[in-house]
């Protein structure tokens, strides 16, 4: 894996707007071998956030990329991002052992957690639910979950 941040080919109307990058840095973490399902979800989520600030794992929501790197190299990348990360933003409906254990790790650093989830099709798990760490957005329409998504980018 390159430690450059993949293109995530937003539409033109969502491309990241100049000074993006100055933004804060953003860890978005989504299911990857846990189920491709809500890939569109994310490649949505990660273009609006790419407006206003920068998208370290654009790689979750890029609908083209294949494996290439060893799990090793993946894994030594994300926790590397995690660490440079400002704050995560974790899409959780599709369950993922990877996002477990990214939101424990992300909690272990000290970093800000968000985690958004649909109730109508996703019980999340308790280990999430109660801790008082993270703070948690249950959404019903996509509508909604991106107006949550807007009060999180918002927040300073
Ligand atoms: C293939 C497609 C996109 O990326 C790849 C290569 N694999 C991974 N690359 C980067 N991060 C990964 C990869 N596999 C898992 N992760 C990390 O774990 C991501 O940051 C996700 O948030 C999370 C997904 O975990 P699983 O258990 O669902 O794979």
């Amino acid at each position: 894996m390159t430690d450059s941040v993949h293109d995530a080919s937003c539409p033109k109307d969502k491309a990241a707007v100049p000074g993006a990058a100055a933004g804060r840095k953003v860890y978005f973490a989504g299911s990857i071998r846990g189920g491709r399902g809500d890939i569109g979800l994310y490649h949505r989520m990660i273009c609006r956030i790419r407006q206003s600030h920068r998208v370290l794992t654009e790689h979750v929501g890029d609908l083209r990329l294949q494996e290439t790197d060893t799990d090793r190299a993946i894994y030594r990348q994300d926790v590397a991002w995690l660490r440079e990360a400002d704050l995560m933003i974790a899409e959780c409906s599709t369950p993922s052992l990877g996002v477990g254990y990214e939101l424990a790790f992300a909690e272990a650093l000290g970093k800000p957690v968000h985690i958004l989830y649909d109730r109508r099709r996703t019980q999340l798990s308790a280990m999430l639910t109660g801790d008082d760490y993270f703070r948690i957005h249950p959404y019903e329409t996509e509508d909604e979950a991106f107006r949550i998504l807007e009060g999180i980018l918002e927040e300073r």
